[in-house]
């Protein structure tokens, strides 16, 4: 069936006058729908989400609020507005005039960073497919559709850039989207966090607060990048990214609000028996997501960092606020890595040290997060804190892959690891709790017992408005 563009796909990038790119998105489509229908949120496709839709790119149009059924969500190709005379703003290419199609020496590794972004998108939505089954109201189950739609929205968003600048490779990367499948044993998906879990509504949260935020940042450098289009498009995707983010963020808020408010009435610090999550159960599912996170950018030491900027594809966060010559040619920067059974700090390149320098601006931002969270404790006046571990703490990729670091730094044993693990990370006892509170809540206005109400609604909506309609029996 041809695809009216102007209406199915709202688009600022001329779909309606662009034959080539039209048959290549109409190719790709139905595999697009067929891969939601299989594997994007179960059992709640019939209903009616009262979603946002992307409609344009201005104030009026770029958050469109109405019911929709997912299956029927427009799934948009929207990129920022150009900015005049926009020049490279950092590596080998720093000041010539930015890339409108892509540079034939840099196609490989451009290519291979548009997948890789692409590739999590995907991911994400097979990794929250079975959550709304066990939903703690409408709210929260809206939220979560509102997140799935617009990962499948920077889908189509990384597919447009490989169908509109890459020919046939292009295309058949775009398949291959569509085919891998997050913790598939044969076909996974490219990153280790996006092969993991998630089973419940709290790793949900800590998923969409830590690996999300990780998203923030990768979308961020790549809006830096020389290669136009794709700085546009990862300027967009931010916007929505913010939402995503606060869904994190205030979601474990919420269950650490619920959490004092049941330590306080029963007076202790086990509040399982009274439906809620223990703080320290809380800190181990933030340890085991930060470390997962963490591993997203990469070794500290990156030689694909390295060319990624000096070619002018990837920048730092904030690349053209930073007053340096942006070529980090003779720069240096201090990271940590293990030496002999201590931690210790060494001065590499600055070049080579990108991912570390990413790491750290994201760190910081965790940090400022679990501040939030921590006066939350304090306001309630309960003494206990959460923590962030250190950086070295279970990791799988670069310098501490393979070495037992102690979520306060200290190296140890794998005798000891053994021994220790289930302090710091969500034992089986941990998971089958949280798994025991997973009781849909679905009445309107009402949650579910180990979650505070969040302290408004979505555009202005009332807490017990019907988010999510014509829900199915049972
Ligand atoms: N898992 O030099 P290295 C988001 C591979 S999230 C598995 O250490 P590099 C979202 C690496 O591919 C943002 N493999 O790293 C969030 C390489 O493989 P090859 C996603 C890993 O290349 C929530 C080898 O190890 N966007 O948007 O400098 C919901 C050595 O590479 C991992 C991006 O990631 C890992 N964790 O940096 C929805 C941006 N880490 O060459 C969405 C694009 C590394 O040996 N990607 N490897 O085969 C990149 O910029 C880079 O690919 C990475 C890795 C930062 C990921």
């Amino acid at each position: 069936m041809p695809i009216n563009y102007s209406e199915r796909i709202p688009n600022n990038v001329n779909l309606g006058g662009d034959r080539r790119l039209q048959r290549a998105l109409e190719a790709w489509q139905p595999g697009f729908l067929q891969w939601w229908s299989e594997m994007g949120p179960e059992t709640f496709q019939g209903c009616d989400v009262y979603l946002r839709t992307a409609t344009s790119t201005d104030a009026q149009g770029w958050a469109t609020f109405g019911y929709v059924k997912m299956p029927d969500y427009r799934w948009g190709i929207f990129l920022a507005d150009p900015e005049p005379d926009r020049r490279i703003p950092f590596g080998q290419h720093k000041g010539e005039p930015v890339w409108h199609e892509v540079p034939g020496e840099h196609r490989g590794i451009l290519r291979r960073l548009i997948v890789t972004q692409g590739d999590t998108e995907p991911a994400s939505v097979e990794q929250q497919r079975h959550l709304g089954r066990t939903c703690p109201s409408l709210y929260d189950l809206r939220n979560l559709f509102q997140v799935n739609v617009e990962e499948g929205r920077h889908l189509w968003a990384m597919v447009y850039l490989l169908h509109a600048y890459f020919g046939r490779d292009g295309r058949e990367e775009a398949e291959a989207l569509l085919l891998r499948r997050s913790g598939n044993a044969d076909n996974p998906r490219i990153l280790g966090a996006f092969n993991e879990k998630t089973p419940d509504w709290l790793s949900y949260f800590m998923f969409t607060h830590f690996t999300d935020r990780d998203g923030k940042y990768q979308l961020a450098s790549l809006a830096e990048s020389g290669f136009d289009p794709l700085a546009r498009t990862c300027r967009f995707m931010l916007t929505e990214e913010a939402h995503h983010l606060f869904v994190g963020e205030s979601g474990v808020s919420r269950v650490i609000g619920r959490t004092c408010q049941l330590m306080k009435e029963h007076n202790t610090d086990r509040v399982g028996e009274y439906g809620g999550i223990d703080l320290t159960i809380i800190q181990k599912y933030i340890n085991f997501h930060y470390s997962v996170s963490l591993d997203l950018f990469g070794s500290e030491l990156s030689t694909n960092a390295a060319n990624y900027y000096s070619a002018g594809l990837k920048g730092r966060f904030k690349e053209t606020d930073r007053d340096d010559d942006h070529l980090l040619t003779r720069t240096g920067y201090a990271v940590l890595k293990p030496d002999h059974g201590v931690i210790v700090r060494t001065e590499q390149s600055a070049l080579i040290a990108l991912n570390e320098t990413l790491r750290d601006s994201y760190i910081a931002d965790c940090e400022r997060a679990l501040a939030r969270w921590n006066k939350v404790i304090r306001e309630a006046e309960i003494g206990f804190e959460l923590k962030l571990p250190h950086r070295g703490f279970r990791r799988s990729i670069g310098e501490f892959a393979g070495v037992n670091v102690t979520p306060d730094g200290q190296i140890i044993t794998d005798e000891e690891w053994r021994r220790r693990a289930t302090d710091w990370l969500p034992a089986q006892a941990d998971r089958e709790l949280v798994a025991s509170l997973m009781k849909p809540v679905t009445a309107p206005g009402q949650f579910a017992s180990w979650i505070a109400p969040p302290a408004r609604g979505i555009n202005r909506q009332a807490l017990d408005f019907e988010y999510v309609t014509a829900l199915p029996e049972n």
